[in-house]
């Protein structure tokens, strides 16, 4: 008869670490983030299998490219003090939901919803939560689809369930989050109202530049434009703004 190798999987807060005060410096912050960091490496690969596989049997370019983080002690340390909570390693990794953070960069609107299901579909991974900013992008003008996976993370003794953030976006998204990330997003108060107010603008375009490029593939894929169609079409995109 074959053997069963069913092991539960554990949280990695039962596994490593439990209520004891986080130090940044100690050999076990650096196994929380050795972890963490298979837990990407695991979450990676498979969406660069699904990359792979809609080039060869789809000739589409489903994923522009996909980056990756372990969040920083600073950025922890400033959440957590943010949010109001203690210091503990369970108590982060409770909380605290990305410090593992992939991004996965597309070119289309659409896709972003084909790349949120083929993850739902992932075997033996579990979605926690999800946050569509892109049918209700935020104040700044934020724009992207937001899931939180936990991964399961195979090691010699045992398996552990780890969240990880998977951030979807358009690359014009992208574009926009990057930039508002270095001029605003870190430190708010040094920015003036109108440079706020501008992002919000330049998030608006955006927004139509996505709309725009879906149409365009659209008509790529169903019509032929014809040239008062396309002399229409040329304007708009860059006269409109
Ligand atoms: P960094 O530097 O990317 O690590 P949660 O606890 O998960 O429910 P959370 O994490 O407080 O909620 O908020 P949310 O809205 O899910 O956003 C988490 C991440 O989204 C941020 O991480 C950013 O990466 C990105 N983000 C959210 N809002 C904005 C914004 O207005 N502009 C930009 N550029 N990015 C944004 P961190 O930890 O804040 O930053």
């Amino acid at each position: 008869m074959p053997m069963t190798k069913t092991k539960e999987i554990e949280k990695i807060n039962n596994f490593l670490v439990n209520n004891e005060k986080i130090e940044f410096n100690s050999k076990n912050y650096e196994k929380i983030e050795f972890i963490y960091g298979i837990a990407i490496k695991e979450i990676k690969h498979k969406l660069e299998i699904l990359k792979e596989e809609y080039k060869m049997f789809y000739d589409y370019d489903l994923i522009d490219h996909i980056s990756e983080r372990i969040k920083s002690k600073e950025s922890i340390s400033k959440k957590m003090t943010k949010k109001g909570i203690d210091f503990t390693y369970s108590k982060m990794i409770e909380n605290i939901n990305d410090i593992a953070g992939v991004r996965v960069i597309c070119p289309l609107k659409k896709d972003i919803y084909t790349i949120r299901k083929l993850i739902t579909n992932l075997p033996g991974i579990k979605i926690l939560k999800e946050k569509d900013y892109i049918t209700n992008p935020k104040k700044s003008g934020y724009s992207s689809y937001h899931m939180i996976l936990e991964v399961p993370v195979t090691l010699s003794k045992n398996s552990v369930y780890v969240k990880v953030e998977v951030q979807i976006r358009t690359m014009a998204m992208d574009f926009w989050a990057s930039l508002e990330h270095k001029m605003k997003y870190k430190n708010n108060k040094d920015v003036s109202k109108n440079v706020s107010k501008e992002l919000v603008q330049c998030a608006k375009i955006v927004n139509k530049l996505d709309n725009k490029m879906l149409l365009l593939n659209s008509w790529k894929n169903k019509i032929r434009i014809n040239h008062i169609f396309r002399k229409n079409l040329i304007y708009d995109l860059f006269y409109e703004f």
